[in-house]
């Protein structure tokens, strides 16, 4: 890549949002006299009798957490949204200003391991693989329901990104409509799709395996790279190397692929400031609307908000709430970083 893109203020094109990211390679060695935060203890009991999600616990409202073994799915005791909730639509007088619809949904969490000091990082790749079938599983019985349009999986992990509990968990929201990022991504893929006859993201996975500049792990079926439109300091995508749309469609090999390089990328986020690193995760598959989505590929964002060690975290304020996403230390940098971190 041109140096003075790393070097000088530019903005990079996200085309999977159609928005612009502004990148500062300059200001990297800017002083920080800002927020730090407590490093997160990282010893943790492998039972603890006050988690909800250790196995034979009670929870809230007086559901108990069976002695389960392997994975468990429940219902969320708190679910933002439900099943049995009435149907209704306002627009006050057409005006198309102040809207409102019901929204069906369903909520569950995931627990992926009965023992509470595990990660993704640290359980063995069968274990990981155990989850990937149960996220295979939950979006096609989900997806099978006529009222749901679409199955947002996801992982919370750490206090700095509101994680409620260090037992490894994660959630499933399957909603109504599609929500807003990836009806941003399916309108962007779709209009990609019509104007090149190919997939956005398959055609940009082929520049970036050619250039090897931001892929920082490759297997047989997955590559993991900071996007070249990354906005969190060390962000990273996961793409197959095979079509694939769905969770549910995806073959053995992609699903063995997909664990090892989750295990991959977990264990080497936790290298970089050797520290246990939060992040939000989430898969983003086609919506489950009975479409074939020939424009989409399935993929996962991880979005870890550390940026300088294990307290010096990025905010997203000012400029990039009011203006555009902005980032310090370029995405090339980025997985230099990382591509270390995972070989270490
Ligand atoms: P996090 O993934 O952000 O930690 O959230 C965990 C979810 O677990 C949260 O959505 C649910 C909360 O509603 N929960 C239960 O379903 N039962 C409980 O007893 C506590 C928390
Ligand atoms: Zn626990």
């Amino acid at each position: 890549m041109n140096e003075i893109f790393l070097q000088s203020p530019h903005r990079r094109w996200n085309p999977l949002k159609r928005e612009w990211v502004v990148v500062s390679p300059h200001r990297t060695a800017r002083p920080w006299q800002g927020q730090t935060e407590d490093p997160v203890q990282a010893s943790s009991p492998t039972y603890d009798p006050a988690c909800y999600l250790c196995p034979g616990n009670t929870r809230a409202g007086g559901h108990r957490t069976p002695e389960y073994t392997g994975i468990y799915v429940f219902e969320n005791d708190f679910a933002a949204l439900k099943a049995d909730s009435p149907q209704a639509a306002f627009d006050l007088n057409g005006r198309g200003l102040l809207r409102a619809e019901t929204e069906y949904g369903i909520c569950r969490v995931l627990c992926f391991d009965p023992r509470h000091d595990l990660t993704l990082a640290t359980m063995e790749i069968p274990s990981i693989r155990r989850v990937v079938e149960m996220w295979a599983n939950q979006a096609e019985e989900l997806s099978a329901d006529p009222r749901i349009q679409y199955v947002q999986i996801f992982e919370n992990r750490g206090a700095m990104m509101g994680s409620s509990n260090p037992h490894p968990h994660g959630q499933i929201w399957a909603t109504e409509h599609i929500p807003n990022e990836p009806a941003l991504e399916l309108a962007a893929q779709a209009a990609y799709l019509h104007d090149h006859q190919q997939q956005l993201l398959s055609s940009y996975l082929a520049m970036e395996l050619a250039e090897q500049e931001r892929v920082v792990a490759v297997n047989e079926t997955w590559a993991a790279l900071v996007p070249f439109w990354a906005t969190w300091p060390f962000e990273l995508l996961l793409l197959p190397r095979h079509e694939v749309a769905r969770i549910e469609a995806m073959t053995v090999a992609q699903r063995d692929g997909l664990a090892e390089m989750l295990k991959r990328v977990t264990h080497g986020y936790n290298q970089i400031f050797h520290t246990p690193f939060p992040y939000s995760m989430g898969l983003h598959p086609a919506p489950a609307d009975g479409e074939p989505h020939p424009e989409w590929l399935l993929h996962l964002h991880f979005y870890p908000p550390l940026l300088r060690s294990a307290t010096v975290r990025k905010f997203m304020v000012g400029f990039e709430l009011l203006g555009s996403p902005q980032r310090d230390i370029t995405p090339e940098s980025a997985a230099d970083r990382l591509r270390d971190a995972i070989a270490s």
